[in-house]
């Protein structure tokens, strides 16, 4: 049977960073771990690319939103080949043949019952693409998920009836209790399902940026829900509602790879959407958690990223995989941290692996010119249960997705190796004239090394071959040195340059932003002089919408802020609020701003206009932001 694997695919609103790169990473090693225990397996990644949130993001670079989607689009993709991901299918949500299948699913669910027309009302998350009611929300205004403001919303949709499937959707959680793996995230999923679903908006009319629905419903202004159009994504490059060729099959066998931040739509929307349309559910939905850098989830809008090309050109991808896929245990968050990295890369890779190999490479060259055989490892039957046992307890670690407990038990048996080396002393054994016991250990060392090669290859590819090349093997070996606890008896040894040479010292530049003071804002609280109504009237003072915020470089006061003003545009401005404001968090605030000042540049970056702040007597910035929502443009006075 033909496994089935996807990441998520990825918004094109921003690059990659290294939270795409481990999902796609993580799913690449299942990959190749499946191939290697001979099942096929077909591997999905692509792009998402409708919704308001690109929208916004070609608007505040001005281009046009497909020529934005196709860049973004295509840097994910090199990456991904640049990095050696067997991805089969790379689906684009504007890809033709996609829209079919999404119009398709919908006319199914519209004929079911299952969508009727209705009237949302409520909060959206733009960066999340998600509803919320204000029970959910925090502070009733800002998003759970992330935090930023959200805008109300009044209008016009076409809803699914969530509802509808509740008893379903437990049931089948109750029959399947290990789709969601780590266990625990499944309990959040239950309780989550437990408290009620409500019918969920499908459609949007306030913007045009998506599929439209289908002419069976005769509506033009809706266009589809992101959300809905993007996990369809994961069936229509199988041929599902056009003419692709029909793989359907294979989706019986699904697994679906996700952060924790989208795994209620896998885990609720999902199974419901399929449902309705008569697919199977999924067989596992594999939850991990994020990088973060300093507790905060890494994201581009805040500025914390690290990108996962730069720690490839520094390190190479074997040890960015193997840092990745070892550091964190699957279902954590985990620290970014360079020196980790280095202290993982020495310790691990170049003492206890890449040590092995030269150790073994040295003695056999010396005591028998690289050809080493042996079939009596009689006096070794120790260490030969015990690494058995521990090659043995591995699929059970990869197939339930716990992948750095399948390393930290595969470095048991380099471990074993090692100490067997310095146990027996071969060096001792030789001037005793006991070459046989020598060639014995050697052998047996090499097929530690053999075995750990082969179950490397997932994790550390081209390391693994290379090793594989050293000690003259090839993946087909597989059957024959791991399922069948053999020993081979004879290696013909070829030297090569150190797997994983130490590293002295950080390679990468930290990303970090530089905290150097400047002094750019004078915030006086002396009583001005007099002014007249005409005189402040000249003054042109607007509502906007912050649509973007980031530090400027070797500032630690200064934000630079993309505001939307509506009819009157996008204007960057300059403010001093660094230090009082989270960045993350500003994201779709109102503020008030003064748009016909002189536009300026402070510390190079141009600044056109001034944003409304209260300021304390100890200097604390508070910005003024209308209470309600007001429109963006709106004249303030
Ligand atoms: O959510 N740490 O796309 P997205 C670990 N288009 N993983 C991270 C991460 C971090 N800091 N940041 C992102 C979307 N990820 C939707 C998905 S699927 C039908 C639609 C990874 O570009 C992680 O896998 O925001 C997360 O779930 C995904 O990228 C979100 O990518």
């Amino acid at each position: 049977m033909t496994k089935y694997i996807t990441t998520p695919i990825y918004y094109v609103n921003d690059i990659p960073h290294i939270g795409h790169a481990y999902t796609t990473i993580l799913c690449d090693m299942f990959k190749k771990y499946q191939i290697l225990k001979g099942n096929e397996c077909i591997l999905l990644t692509g792009t998402d690319e409708h919704g308001q949130k690109i929208e916004n993001s070609a608007k505040l670079k001005n281009i046009d939103i497909k020529a934005y989607a196709d860049e973004i689009s295509s840097t994910f993709r090199s990456l991904w080949d640049s990095f050696d991901i067997a991805y089969d299918y790379y689906v684009r949500t504007t890809d033709d043949y996609h829209s079919v299948g999404v119009k398709r699913a919908f006319e199914i669910m519209f004929e079911k019952g299952d969508i009727y027309k209705g009237y949302y009302e409520g909060n959206y998350c733009i960066s999340c693409e998600t509803f919320f009611t204000k029970r959910q929300l925090v502070d009733e205004l800002h998003c759970p998920d992330c935090g930023k403001r959200t805008s109300p919303l009044k209008e016009e949709s076409y809803f699914f009836r969530l509802s509808k499937y509740e008893d379903r959707l437990l049931e089948w959680y109750k029959e399947n209790p290990n789709v969601i793996l780590p266990l625990h995230k499944k309990n959040e999923v239950i309780k989550f399902i437990e408290n009620g679903l409500s019918d969920l908006s499908i459609t949007r009319s306030t913007f045009k940026w998506g599929i439209e629905i289908p002419s069976c419903v005769n509506d033009e202004k809706h266009i589809i829900y992101v959300w809905l159009d993007a996990l369809l994504s994961y069936i229509t490059p199988l041929g599902f509602g056009n003419d692709k060729p029909n793989r359907m099959e294979i989706f019986s066998d699904a697994t679906h790879f996700v952060g924790k931040d989208i795994l209620r739509f896998h885990a609720i929307y999902w199974p419901v959407f399929l449902m309705s349309l008569e697919l199977p559910l999924p067989k596992h939905i594999f939850v991990h958690g994020w990088w973060i850098r300093d507790g905060i989830k890494m994201s581009k809008s805040i500025g914390n990223v690290i990108n996962p090309k730069d720690v490839a050109e520094a390190y190479g991808t074997d040890i960015m995989r193997y840092f990745l896929i070892r550091e964190v245990p699957f279902g954590q968050d985990g620290d970014f941290n360079q020196k980790a990295l280095i202290e993982r890369s020495n310790a691990e890779l170049s003492d206890s692996l890449g040590n092995l190999l030269n150790r073994l490479l040295g003695m056999s060259e010396k005591y028998f010119n690289l050809k080493i055989k042996s079939s009596n490892f009689s006096y070794l039957q120790n260490e030969i249960n015990e690494v058995e046992k521990i090659i043995d307890s591995l699929d059970f670690y990869m197939e339930n997705m716990t992948p750095n407990r399948y390393l930290e038990e595969l470095w048991k048996i380099f471990n074993i190796a090692n100490i067997s080396i310095t146990k027996y002393a071969p060096w001792e054994m030789m001037k005793h004239n006991k070459s046989d016991e020598v060639a014995s250990l050697l052998v047996f060392i090499a097929n530690i090394l053999a075995k750990g090669a082969l179950m490397l290859y997932p994790i550390i590819p081209n390391a693994s071959s290379k090793l594989m090349n050293a000690l003259g093997i090839t993946k087909d070996d597989f059957t024959n040195l791991i399922t069948k606890n053999n020993l081979l008896t004879s290696f013909a040894l070829e030297k090569i340059p150190p797997l994983f040479p130490k590293i002295e010292s950080p390679k990468m530049q930290d990303n970090v932003l530089k905290n150097l003071p400047t002094n750019t804002q004078n915030i006086t609280k002396d009583l001005k002089e007099e002014v007249n109504i005409k005189q402040f009237e000249k003054l042109d003072i607007r509502v906007g919408r912050v649509i973007e915020a980031k530090n400027v470089e070797n500032s630690t006061k200064l934000l630079v802020l993309k505001i939307d003003f509506g009819n009157l545009g996008v204007r960057q401005i300059v403010s001093g609020i660094a230090k009082f404001y989270k960045i993350e968090l500003l994201e779709n605030t109102l503020v008030c701003a003064i748009i016909n000042l002189k536009p300026s540049k402070i510390l190079g970056v141009l600044s056109e206009g001034m944003i409304l702040s209260a300021s304390s007597e100890d200097g604390k910035l508070t910005l003024i932001s209308p209470k309600d929502e007001a429109e963006v443009g709106s004249k303030v006075s």
